[in-house]
């Protein structure tokens, strides 16, 4: 049955009306406020208001004579990102890429020539022509003389959203039409997690739906935000923003239920729910977990019932829990010697957990660690004792903190985009992009470049790393979210040839050898969903403006490149980019009829200037994460071996790996506070910014709002300052063996001592840059923390790793060059 739905304001709705009498009848009759921009309108009005959206949510861009003068929050939206100014500044900044360049030594002496000279400025300006002539000589160059796999198309990272110019799909999509390469697989985000769970739950489980917010508000009692800060990170999707994470965290905080932040940092979802705050050293969550589960244990509080019914395996970790198999019981007071949080504490913790109906919402950067497979783990283990898994409000989420998880999925089409053309699915996720002649774990390129023809062991099999020797990268900045950057730019001398496309000079656009100017996605029309479990519309990316200098959209280079290899009609099929993001919407259309429900056609919702909203069911406003499974284990098994929860995995065991034992197990990772084996007295917590996406933006007015003396903000506990003398605004100097960085300092309690923040994707802006191991006059935190991959298991990255020294500057203070153009 085809479902009517009222129309509001703020977006286009399904109607029956438009389903009956097609597009011209529908504009006719009109839907309310419905189109703000017709094209009459448009004609009379100087100032132009045109819809879009990005990753940080759905917008308005206000033209005036054809340029961006403002982006303002579209209507529906509950809680505007605050970085929208930079956004519109992303356009126009000072460090916009503007004409295809080329590294000098490059163009004149030939690829791998000069390679300290990498990062050093020297690029000649040259027309497109002669660029995409430069690109698809090389990619033959590269293919005959050292194979298929010699090209590097992993290119991670968070691009742009939509469903055409999907930048590393059109990478892919060029690379299979044209031969083969090396590919990566996973991601930075959940690499350790997406490896393990399967093993576990049977998913990859961490951008699995949680049970909504709304649920948390009637049924949680206690809610334990463990590393996991939905009000900062939701800011953003992968997809364009829905930012449901405020009103539901509004909706927690109304329902008076207790709410709890294990963090280093007191985060601003603790400060928002005026929760109570405890402050583990980082690293330790693992042994804070246990000393938990074994006063659960030992206090028989733990749910033996829901261990038998739904669990395998935790008559094989109770021996390791009680310290029956290796002499050392996990007790609190075992846990408290590492982790910092009184004996006492973890006991009352472990009541209280046991005694309210408790979820247990867990952050991503505690796996990006060495060893972070273990706490996901753990925390389902220690959520299977308390077991409240599938009950309203209780058991454990893994995605509260990103893209607003647990704000309810509506019933909707999926955009089909457009395709690597290998003939695999792999829209969308990137640890589904498999194509290419072979996969490396997407963050061990580095330790490939070092070391082809090593053999690594990733997941229970072994591989063989390939001779690399040119990369292409489009949307990702791997000179911001790879670690060890000193170790990189000793791999990245490897390489005859880097070649980036990216709308920013970038420290990854600084290094490379070929450098093509991207459009935004301001710049382009495109077409996406909102929220990326919300999906609540479907939404025009609108063009805002034309493309600024030479920027053109990475369809049109791809395209290009793709057709003086002899393959530029299978790129493009004939097709332009309207015809894509029309023919993109009518397979969707076709999808929604088969649900019940009609999309108007085409030019209605284009022309609109509103974003489509579907419907969300009652179940769906309602969802418990894992209560189908608990209602019939039998008939809604997880996809583990067992259908079960596993709390030992018998396929783990038979890997023999030292460092990912077949339950979940606290393993002291190669440095951190107070360790062992730590040559450093400050932890680094590298935390995702609140005015910027990872490095995007950085290069934008929004850096403004935090700079301190020109550089990214290193924050520490006024303890810790006052121990070296420091004091709030001083340019001080992070360092240890692995590289050094310049920071301005703020002096806060909201940080446990002996930590210091610096987040994430600050640009790299070395001194000398053809000097290894330079000082780093802005603050790229990645210079610090480790390359070392997690375990055998998930080769996954350690961001989050790293501890330093902190003292105050006392030399020259060098200049801050890498906003500005190259020299
Ligand atoms: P972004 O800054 O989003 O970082 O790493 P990622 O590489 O994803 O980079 C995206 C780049 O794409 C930007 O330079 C942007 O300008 C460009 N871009 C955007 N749209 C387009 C387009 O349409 N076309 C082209 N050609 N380019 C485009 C992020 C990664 O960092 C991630 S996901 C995580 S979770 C990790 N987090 C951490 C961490 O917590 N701590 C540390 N120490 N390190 C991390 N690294 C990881």
């Amino acid at each position: 049955m085809t479902k009517t739905y009222k129309n509001t304001s703020d977006d286009l709705t399904l109607s029956k009306r438009d389903f009956l009498k097609g597009a011209g009848a529908a504009a006719a009759l009109g839907f309310t406020g419905l189109p703000l921009l017709s094209r009459g309108a448009l004609a009379q009005t100087a100032r132009k208001s045109i819809l879009s959206g990005c990753h940080w949510g759905v917008f308005y861009g206000l033209v005036d004579d054809g340029r961006a003068v403002e982006f303002k929050p579209w209507e529906g939206d509950p809680a505007p990102s605050p970085q929208l100014p930079g956004i519109r500044d992303s356009i126009y900044s000072e460090s916009r890429i503007r004409y295809p360049m080329v590294r000098r030594a490059w163009l004149e002496q030939g690829p791998g020539a000069d390679l300290d000279g990498r990062g050093s400025g020297d690029f000649v300006r040259v027309s497109w022509d002669k660029a995409i002539e430069l690109v698809a000589n090389e990619l033959v160059r590269v293919r005959e003389k050292y194979g298929q796999q010699a090209v590097f198309a992993g290119s991670y990272g968070w691009k742009s959203p939509g469903k055409l110019h999907n930048c590393q799909t059109l990478l892919r999509r060029m690379m299979n039409l044209t031969g083969s390469y090396t590919n990566s697989s996973g991601d930075y985000s959940t690499g350790a997690a997406q490896v393990i769970l399967p093993y576990v739950s049977g998913s990859i489980e961490v951008y699995e739906q949680c049970t909504t917010w709304k649920n948390l508000s009637e049924n949680c009692e206690l809610m334990v935000f463990w590393g996991c800060n939905p009000l900062n990170n939701s800011q953003i999707s992968w997809q364009v923003a829905d930012h449901g994470a405020w009103p539901g965290v509004e909706m927690l905080k109304k329902s008076g239920a207790k709410v709890l932040c294990i963090d280093p940092v007191r985060t601003e979802t603790c400060k928002a729910l005026n929760g109570e705050w405890i402050a583990p050293r980082p690293h330790t969550d693992v042994a804070m977990m246990l000393g938990i589960a074994h006063t659960l244990y030992e206090e028989n509080l733990h749910d033996e019932d829901f261990l038998d019914r739904y669990t395998t395996g935790f008559d094989k970790f109770l021996p390791y829990l009680r310290g029956t198999s290796d002499g050392t019981p996990k007790s609190a007071d075992w846990a408290e010697q590492i982790c910092g949080v009184p004996a006492d504490q973890l006991r009352d913790l472990a009541r209280r957990f046991a005694k309210n109906r408790t979820m247990l919402a867990l952050g991503y950067s505690t796996q990006r660690q060495h060893h972070g497979e273990q706490i996901h783990w753990m925390l389902i283990t220690l959520a299977s004792m308390l077991g409240q898994i599938g009950l309203p409000g209780g058991g454990y989420g893994l995605s509260y903190h990103y893209s607003s998880g647990g704000s309810p999925t509506h019933t909707t089409p999926i955009l089909k985009a457009i395709d690597d053309a290998s003939g695999q699915k792999s829209e969308g996720a990137a640890w589904l992009a498999q194509s290419g002649s072979l996969s490396i774990p997407v963050s061990r390129l580095v330790e490939t470049l070092l070391n082809p023809g090593k053999k690594m062991q990733f997941n229970g099999h072994e591989i063989e790393l390939p001779l690399i020797k040119l990369a292409y990268w489009a949307g990702g900045n791997p000179f911001s979210h790879q670690q060890d950057r000193n170790e990189m730019l000793r791999a990245w001398r490897e390489l005859d040839t880097f070649i980036v496309h990216d709308v920013q000079w970038t420290a990854s656009a600084r290094h490379a050898d070929i450098v093509l100017p991207a459009t935004t996605s301001y710049e382009r029309n495109d077409i996406e969903q909102v929220g990326d479990y919300a999906l609540s519309h479907i939404v025009a990316m609108k063009k805002i403006v034309d493309p600024v200098f030479e920027a053109r959209s990475d369809f049109d280079i791809f395209a290009a490149i793709a057709d003086k290899l002899g393959k530029g009609y299978e790129f493009t099929q004939g097709r332009d980019e309207m015809d894509w993001i029309r023919g993109i919407y009518e397979a969707a259309k076709i999808e929604a009829r088969a649900k019940g429900m009609e999309m108007p056609v085409f030019d209605v919702f284009w022309d609109s200037n509103k974003p489509l909203k579907f419907p969300q069911s009652e179940a769906a406003a309602d969802f418990v994460r894992h209560a189908d499974f608990r209602a019939d284990p039998l008939l809604n098994a997880l996809g583990t071996a067992s259908g079960k929860f596993e709390l030992y995995s018998t396929a783990i065991e038979k890997y023999h790996y030292d460092d990912c034992p077949p339950h979940p197990s606290w393993i002291e990772p190669i440095e951190r506070l107070d360790g062992p084996t730590t040559r450093y007295p400050l932890h680094i917590a590298t935390n995702h910014p609140q005015m910027r996406l990872h490095s995007q933006l950085c290069g934008t007015v929004n850096r403004k709002s935090y700079e301190i003396a020109e550089r990214e903000p290193c924050w520490m506990n006024p303890k810790d300052a006052a121990a070296r003398g420091l004091s709030n605004g001083d340019v001080v100097r992070v360092f240890n063996d692995r590289g050094q960085i310049l920071a301005g300092l703020t002096i806060t309690d909201e940080i446990r001592p002996g930590v210091v923040r610096i987040n994430e994707g600050g640009w790299f802006d070395p001194v000398n840059p053809r000097e290894i191991g330079s000082l780093d006059a802005y603050g790229d935190v990645n210079n610090l923390t480790t390359g070392v991959a997690t375990s055998k298991l998930a080769q996954s990255n350690c961001g989050h790793t790293g501890m330093a020294e902190v003292e105050r500057y006392e030399g020259n203070l060098p200049p801050v060059t890498v906003f500005s153009q190259p020299a």
